[in-house]
């Protein structure tokens, strides 16, 4: 066959290309959107008292003022067993915006004396303080949600990352078949 026969055949595999590199971008990037990472479930059991030794710890008999730091990834599923070692009421309550009073949305734990069970989702990211609500100035620590992409799904930006490498390979494989069927027609 000459030139001229090649031409629409060249063509044709040109389209042929162009489309199953269109087939590829689009099943990556269902990959990419694939279903999101689940949040964790982080379960931590902290004691608390006020008569001395006063504070927090996260162990029977340890407590100290300001108790342990405590750290979660933002999105977690926070469970909590808060244990009253002196038998004394306590309210376990992070305080999101530092104004020293229990706001709505704030994660406030019933009172408890004996031991309790208390769960919420770590929304907020950031360093705060914790407090016993009760025995406030005393009784704190530092609670600290780290901010990650990856726990919330709602939030998680989308990854353009595989996208587009996938859409240079395909323009560098198409501008390369179009050089190539230009210099065969000829
Ligand atoms: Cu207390």
């Amino acid at each position: 066959m000459g030139p001229r026969g090649d031409a629409p055949s060249a063509r044709f595999r040109a389209v042929a290309v162009t489309a199953s590199l269109i087939a590829v971008v689009l099943l990556e990037l269902f990959a990419v959107s694939a279903p999101p990472v689940k949040a964790l479930n982080v379960a931590i059991h902290l004691y608390g008292r006020f008569n001395p030794p006063t504070g927090w710890s996260l162990n029977p008999a340890g407590a100290s003022d300001p108790g342990p730091t405590l750290s979660v990834n933002q999105g977690d599923h926070v469970i909590m067993n808060l244990t009253s070692e002196d038998g004394t009421p306590h309210i376990f309550w992070i305080d999101y915006n530092g104004n020293g009073a229990i706001d709505t949305g704030e994660p406030e734990s019933p009172q408890f004396t004996g031991t309790t069970m208390f769960s919420f989702d770590a929304l907020q990211a950031g360093n705060f303080t914790y407090w016993c609500a009760i025995h406030k100035p005393t009784m704190r620590g530092t609670w600290v949600t780290n901010a990650s992409g990856t726990t919330l799904p709602q939030e998680r930006p989308f990854d353009y990352g595989p996208l587009l490498i996938a859409a240079i390979a395909s323009a560098a494989v198409i501008l390369a078949i179009v050089i190539w069927s230009r210099r065969r027609r000829r």
